[in-house]
């Protein structure tokens, strides 16, 4: 059977009752503009878009502290004005942006609440590994026409959709509307996004496992114990070997575990605690472990799951741990004995 384009699925959503025309509209759009981002990201040297935004010795820098790529001031522009004047939005918000925006009086607002890291692991952009744009949708609290920073403070579980678009060997779009897990190809020769893999599931169990090894001096006792026992493999309590995966960006480890299985850390380390963790919990953690737990895998903090948090800051950050549900158990679990 032909694959479905993202569009007729969408509206397979919308008349079955589980989305509204709005939130269809609103997912087309951001959709577009990552078809706009992948053209940019896919010119690389030959775009005169790499290396860093702003001038030398005067390097642009984010909210995060964090030095800006060209591309990351170019995604968010590119998203920022997709979603300015398409009418299904009453603000949005962006890992780039000190605060969130509400959308302008000269344009018609929606219902809805937009977040979104444009451009996640741009540091990697100039080594030619990919990177992603990660988005999260609220609904807008009734009557609020002018939504502060403090509207979009909401548990994950609040969330009617979320996605991401990993520009890699290919652009695929991942997505979520609280029905399952979807994947969806850009087929580049007519420009639309194609079904290629429905309800996507996570193996339950895993062999393989994704941390910057890097900070494991920094890690708190129980992560320092349940990783040590993931690398004594056979010999060890756990009694199979291990493999591990660190790409550094999110979007492409987070692709690999919906497509083979496997699971993310990011734990709390000296080098981030005073921060609460390394990523963001809005617009990184958020959507990753809606779209995770849609694709029946788990998402924690290491003490709560992660879609439960409550929000207390645009740019806050949590500890991560998000992939295959039962390996996922089994690091709460040293949690909870070794306390943390
Ligand atoms: P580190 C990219 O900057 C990012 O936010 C995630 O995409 C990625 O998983 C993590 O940080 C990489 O962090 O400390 O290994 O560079």
């Amino acid at each position: 059977m032909k694959p479905i384009s993202l569009t007729r699925y969408l509206i397979q959503e919308q008349h079955a009752g589980r989305i509204n025309a709005d939130l269809r509209l609103l997912i087309e759009v951001v959709a577009r503009a990552c078809k706009t981002i992948s053209i940019a990201v896919g010119k690389g040297a030959l775009g005169g878009v790499l290396g860093d935004a702003g001038t030398p010795g005067a390097q642009s820098m984010n909210i995060q502290g964090e030095a800006q790529k060209k591309l990351d001031v170019l995604s968010n522009d590119i998203l920022l004005e997709a979603n300015a004047w398409g009418g299904h939005l009453a603000g949005l918000a962006s890992e780039e942006m000190d605060h969130s925006q509400p959308i302008p009086d000269a344009f018609q607002r929606g219902n809805y609440l937009l977040l979104f890291d444009p451009l996640d692991g741009s540091s990697n952009i100039d080594v030619n590994i990919s990177v992603g744009t990660i988005f999260s949708v609220l609904r807008c609290p009734d009557g609020v026409t002018q939504p502060g920073d403090e509207h979009f403070l909401q548990p994950g579980t609040a969330q009617v959709a979320a996605g991401y678009t990993t520009y890699g060997p290919s652009t695929m779009l991942v997505l979520t509307v609280g029905h399952g897990t979807h994947a969806f190809t850009l087929d580049r020769e007519i420009g639309s996004f194609v079904m290629t893999a429905r309800d996507i599931r996570i193996p339950e169990e895993t062999k393989e496992f994704a941390i910057n090894m890097s900070n494991q001096r920094h890690w708190e006792p129980p992560m320092q114990r349940y990783v040590g026992d993931l690398l004594a493999g056979k010999e060890g309590p756990r009694g199979k070997d291990f493999n591990m995966r660190w790409v550094a960006s999110m979007v492409a480890d987070v692709h690999r575990i919906l497509t083979r299985g496997g699971v993310f850390f990011y734990p709390i380390d000296a080098k981030c605690r005073d921060k609460g963790g390394k990523l963001r919990l809005m617009y990184e953690a958020n959507p990753m472990s809606f779209i995770v737990e849609q694709a029946g895998g788990a998402a924690s903090t290491g003490r709560q799951r992660m879609l439960e948090v409550t929000p207390t800051g645009l740019h806050q950050r949590v500890p991560v741990m998000l992939g295959s549900r039962k390996e996922v158990e089994e690091a709460v679990r040293y949690h909870a004995e070794h306390g943390a």
